[in-house]
C-alpha cells in the first residue's frame, strides 16, 4: 500500500481525521480479509468492514487482546504471506508465551520514518551523534531506534544495553549529543559516570530520549538536573509497532503527541470497556492504520493515562505521561496505589535517591508494603532516617496508604539495566525467609 505522507506542522484536525478514516477503513477491510482472527471476531460480534462509515463506529469493533496473540502464536496474526515478511520482533514473554509481531518493507520504511520524525520533536538534528543503549534483538527499542536516527540523518552508535562502564568509556571518548535508553538506565548511567571519576553534567550529552517504562516528571527534572540536558518521552509498544507510536515535544514537556496519522487512539474504562469521556483517564487503545504485516484492531494496552488536546503539533492530541499499566497496580487493604505514585513522592525528598524498590509480603492474611530507599551517599544515616519517616507520612497523607519505609545503603539495591521491575511481590514466600 501507498500512502501518502502528511505535513505535521500544517495539518489541521480536520484534515487529520480524514486520513485517518480513509486508512482505518483500509485497515479493517486488511485485517478482516486477511486474518482469519479478526474475521471470526467480528463476525461473532455482528459487525462487518463496511460498518465502519465514521471514526466514532471503531467502537463496534471487538477488541484484541494480548491472550488472542497468545492463542494465535506465532504468526496467526500476520495479514501478508511470510514470504512478504522482512523482519520479526517478540516481546519477552516474562508471563506466559511471548508475542511476535512482523513487519513488510513497507512497514519497516515507516516505522523509521515515526522514530524520525520522533527525534526531531525531541531536538534531534541529522548530524548529531546518537547513543542508542536500548536493547537490540527481538526488543523493538534497539532496532526500532537505530533506523530512525539514519533516516533523520544522524549518527546511530549502535551500542545496546549492559556494559555500563563501557557504556561511559564510549560517551566520554564518542562524545554523543543524544542518548536514548530507558530513563531507569541513564540513572544507572550517570552513577557509571561517577564512578569513572566524571561529573555527568560535564558530559557531551544535550538530549535523552527516554522510554519503554513509566517515569514521572519529578524523575525527569531528577535525570535533567544530574546531568544538565533535556530529557524527553519516547513511547510505544511492540503489538502496535515499538517505540515511535507517540513522541514529546522538546519545547513543551508535556506528554507525547500520538502519532494519530498512522494510530488511532482510544481511552476506555478497563472494566465496561466503555469509552471514557473526553480528557478522563482510561486504559489507551490503539488501532494500527497503516500497518501492512501486523494489523492492529483496537488493542488493550493495559496502559492508564488521559487524552488531551495537542499543543506543540496542535493536530495531533497527546497522551498524559503514563501513570501505570493496570497491571502494575498494587492494592494495599482497598487501596490501589502504582509505583510511579511512589517515585514521585521520594523525589520530592532530597536526603532520598531515585534508587528504591517496593516489596509486597503477607503478614497474616493482609498484604503490607515495604519501600526500601538508599540514603545519599553523602549524608549520614540519622539525617536519611528522619528522611524516610517524612516519605512514609507523605504516602499516607497522598496515596492513603501505610506503607514501611526502609532506608538502604549507597548501591546495595540492584541496578536497573533497561526496563526496571519496581515491584517484588514475595507474597508467596513463607515469613522470615531472607530476600536475596
Ligand atoms: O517498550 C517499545 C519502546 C522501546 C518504547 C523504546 C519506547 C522506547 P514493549 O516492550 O512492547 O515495547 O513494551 C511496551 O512499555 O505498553 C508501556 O507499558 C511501556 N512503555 C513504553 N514506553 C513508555 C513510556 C517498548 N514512554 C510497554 N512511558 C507499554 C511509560 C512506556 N510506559
Amino acid at each position: 500500500m501507498e500512502f501518502e505522507p502528511v505535513d505535521i506542522d500544517t495539518i489541521d484536525r480536520d484534515e487529520l481525521e480524514a486520513v485517518q478514516l480513509e486508512r482505518l477503513r483500509w485497515s479493517v477491510e486488511h485485517a478482516y480479509r486477511n486474518v482469519p482472527r479478526y474475521r471470526e471476531k467480528f463476525d461473532a460480534a455482528g459487525v462487518a468492514p463496511e460498518d465502519v462509515r465514521t471514526l466514532a463506529d471503531v467502537a463496534r469493533l471487538p477488541f484484541t487482546t494480548k491472550a488472542d496473540l497468545r492463542e494465535t502464536y506465532p504468526f496467526g496474526m500476520f495479514a501478508v504471506p511470510m514470504a512478504d515478511v522482512r523482519r520479526i520482533h517478540a516481546s519477552s514473554g516474562t508471563t506466559g508465551r511471548a508475542t511476535v509481531v512482523g513487519y513488510t518493507a513497507g512497514d519497516l520504511d515507516r516505522w523509521a520514518d515515526l522514530v524520525a520524525r520522533s527525534l526531531r520533536a525531541s531536538g534531534v538534528q541529522p548530524g548529531m551523534k546518537v547513543h542508542n543503549a536500548y536493547g537490540y534483538g527481538l526488543f523493538t527499542g534497539g532496532l526500532g531506534a537505530h533506523a530512525g536516527v539514519e533516516r533523520l540523518g544522524a549518527t546511530v552508535i549502535p551500542m545496546s544495553g549492559g556494559q555500563t562502564a563501557r557504556q561511559v568509556q564510549l560517551i566520554r571518548d564518542f562524545e554523543p549529543e543524544v542518548i536514548m535508553c530507558t530513563p531507569s538506565y541513564l540513572l544507572t548511567i550517570a552513577d557509571g559516570m561517577v564512578a569513572a571519576g566524571m561529573d555527568p553534567r560535564s558530559s557531551s550529552l544535550r538530549i535523552a530520549v527516554l522510554g519503554a517504562e513509566p517515569w514521572t516528571n519529578e524523575l525527569r527534572l531528577e535525570i535533567e538536573r544530574k546531568l544538565d540536558l533535556d530529557a524527553v518521552d519516547i513511547y510505544g509498544l511492540s503489538e502496535v509497532m515499538g517505540p515511535g507510536v507517540a513522541n514529546e515535544s522538546v519545547t513543551t514537556k508535556d506528554g507525547p503527541h500520538v502519532w494519530e496519522d498512522h494510530f488511532l487512539a482510544e481511552t476506555i474504562d478497563p472494566e465496561t470497556g466503555e469509552p471514557t469521556a473526553p480528557g478522563e483517564i482510561g486504559e489507551l487503545v490503539f488501532t494500527s492504520l497503516t500497518k501492512e504485516a501486523f494489523p492492529i484492531i483496537r488493542y488493550r494496552t493495559r496502559d492508564l493515562t488521559r487524552l488531551l488536546p495537542g499543543t506543540a503539533f496542535p493536530a495531533f492530541r497527546r497522551i498524559e505521561k503514563i501513570t501505570g499499566r493496570d497491571d502494575d497496580m498494587i492494592i494495599l487493604r482497598g487501596v490501589n496505589l502504582f509505583p510511579t505514585q511512589i517515585e514521585e513522592l521520594v523525589l520530592g525528598i532530597e536526603q532520598l535517591t531515585p534508587h528504591f524498590v517496593l516489596e509486597l509480603t503477607r503478614e497474616g492474611h493482609l498484604d503490607a508494603l515495604t519501600a526500601r530507599v538508599e540514603r545519599h551517599p553523602d549524608l549520614d544515616r540519622a539525617t536519611c532516617e528522619a528522611a524516610a519517616e517524612v516519605l512514609r507520612q507523605r504516602i499516607k497523607a497522598h496515596i492513603g496508604a501505610s506503607v514501611a519505609v526502609v532506608i538502604a545503603e549507597p548501591g546495595e539495591l540492584p541496578r536497573s539495566e533497561g526496563k526496571l521491575q519496581r515491584l517484588r511481590d514475595l507474597r508467596d514466600r513463607p515469613v522470615g525467609t531472607d530476600v536475596p
